[in-house]
């Protein structure tokens, strides 16, 4: 009877998502926070500094408020920083290094000693307190002299890149054990170059986002190997690149709307993940065969999309150690309704989304709750590049003022469930890192979109800094590795057959 009743409860629990385990995060679990140059430091002009493509942007429009010339005044308050670091307790924390501080002309004939220095006493400060640093190379914020002479639209770009990404590297891999070459390049190029939102606002609509995106592509790569030629053997570390992968799926099981869905994650993922993690090394065949035909249409004699030579393509088969996923939202699919200017990436891709009325929003108007999409994502990745090895290098929740944040807390315990899911699953995920530290200049959106686990005072002279309940709730998980949450994925079923057994997971 006793061995009767044991075997029909081993069945229910292997059956799935109804038991009520509590997952924990494994001991070797990195837990982080993140920000970014422009984003926290301000002292836009200080100390030899020069303009990047970020101050040229939000000077010349009046309609933009300056927040990032003080922003946080992270650049005075290394001390203050690492303390909340220290408070939360986190394994590592991600920040960018502004290029225009440390090579104020773009390039490496003249290295700027104070820039370099703050990073020195930053990452010093965290290795003190042992804090691994987690060093972003470029977060959106390109010298604007090179911007003049076509930015990431330029070929020698990519050299430009390689030849700061190795001052960086002859600086700083002594004492940093993770670096990513590049934060988002779909924000980069199809935002700042293909549109007009987004710094440097060049608006050149299906042809530079997509020149952009080749080059961005490259230099990470020729960073990433510089690193594994002249670095690696001496100090062991990793580099990756910092992906936007927000699930998106159809707005229902219509044939259309599940080809759209399949359609607008190979041009916002696939675009991206595909040179680095397939077989080919290049960017995904049906994004090549829309944009070639979409070209040929409109009277362009090559496709708007560049090509890959065949070394290019052995330069990006394999460049990462980690595939760094930043993910926020999910968007529902469905083919677009509404015609897009031509030539466009959004005329190109042809899908329009939208999001649930049924789930929560946060203050940023893009910004959506829905756990199962992270899940989703990862086991997405899975499938398709077989089990990259994953960092979440972005997660996080906009508010309003106010230091009582129940949605962050609800989103953060919600996303943390769904990507203990995804590891139970089988998905290889080395850490996650919550964005972000403090609330910080959320770049055309200024300081109106709150996205800090602690609340800043921008109207205080020194940009007094205090704990959300969410950091308290965050280093509690920390501590415990485990969350208390009651989400479940209870919508998941159709995903186990994609799901790993047992004894694949054993092999990892
Ligand atoms: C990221 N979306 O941008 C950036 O890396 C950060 O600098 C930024 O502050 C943070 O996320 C919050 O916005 C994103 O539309 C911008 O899904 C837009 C989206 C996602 C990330």
């Amino acid at each position: 009877m006793f061995y009767f009743l044991l075997v029909i409860l081993s069945v229910s629990v292997a059956d799935g998502w109804s038991d009520n385990r509590q997952r924990r995060f494994k001991d070797d679990f990195l837990f982080g926070t993140a920000s970014a140059s422009y984003q926290v430091e301000g002292a836009w002009d200080a100390d030899g500094k020069s303009e990047s493509i970020w101050d040229r942007y939000v000077h010349s429009r009046p309609k933009l408020s300056p927040d990032g010339d003080v922003a946080c005044d992270s650049y005075h308050q290394i001390s203050r920083d690492v303390q909340m670091l220290r408070e939360l307790g986190v394994d590592f924390y991600r920040f960018s290094i502004a290029w225009t501080r440390v090579l104020p002309s773009g390039f490496p004939n003249k290295i700027k000693e104070k820039g370099l220095q703050y990073y020195h006493n930053l990452v010093d400060e965290l290795l003190k307190y042992n804090i691994q640093p987690m060093v972003t190379l470029y977060h959106f914020d390109l010298p604007q002299s090179l911007q003049d002479l076509g930015g990431w639209t330029n070929p020698l770009s990519i050299t430009w890149f390689e030849d700061y990404a190795r001052v960086i590297f002859e600086n700083f891999a002594s004492k940093v054990p993770h670096f990513i070459t590049i934060n988002q390049p779909n924000t980069v190029c199809v935002d700042g170059y293909g549109g007009d939102n987004f710094a440097p606002g060049i608006n050149s609509l299906g042809v530079g986002d997509y020149l952009c995106v080749k080059h961005v592509m490259l230099a990470h790569a020729k960073a990433y190997r510089l690193y594994e030629k002249e670095f690696k053997t001496k100090h062991q570390g990793s580099v990756g690149i910092a992906i936007s992968v927000n699930w998106i799926e159809p707005i229902n099981n219509q044939t259309e709307n599940v080809e759209a869905a399949e359609v607008a994650r190979e041009f916002s993922i696939g675009l991206y993940v595909n040179p680095i993690w397939s077989k080919e090394g290049d960017f995904p065949a049906l994004v090549k065969e829309r944009v070639a035909a979409k070209s040929k249409e409109q009277g362009f004699l090559t496709s708007r999309l560049p090509t890959f030579t065949p070394e290019e393509k052995d330069l990006l088969k394999g460049s990462s150690d980690f595939l760094g996923m930043n993910h926020y939202t999910t968007g529902l699919a469905q083919p677009s309704a509404a015609k897009y200017p031509s030539p466009s990436f959004l005329d190109d891709m042809s899908v329009d989304f939208t999001q649930s009325l049924d789930w929560v929003q946060g203050t940023s108007p893009w910004l959506k709750s829905a756990p199962f999409g992270l899940y989703k994502s990862c086991l997405y990745l899975n499938k398709q590049y077989g089990y990259p090895t994953i960092i979440i290098t972005e997660h996080g929740w906009s508010t309003n003022l106010g230091r009582k944040d129940p949605s962050r807390v609800d989103n953060l315990r919600a996303y943390l469930t769904a990507l203990l899911f995804a590891i139970e699953d089988g998905t290889v995920v080395k850490g996650y890192t919550a964005w972000s530290l403090m609330d910080n200049v959320e770049w055309g959106a200024g300081v109106s979109e709150r996205f800090g686990l602690y609340e800043v005072d921008f109207n205080s002279q020194n940009r007094h800094r205090s704990p959300r309940v969410s950091a308290h709730v965050y280093k509690r998980i920390i501590e415990q590795r485990v969350v208390e949450d009651t989400w479940r994925p209870t919508s998941l079923k159709m995903e186990v057959s994609t799901r790993r057994t047992g004894k694949n997971k054993s092999e990892l």
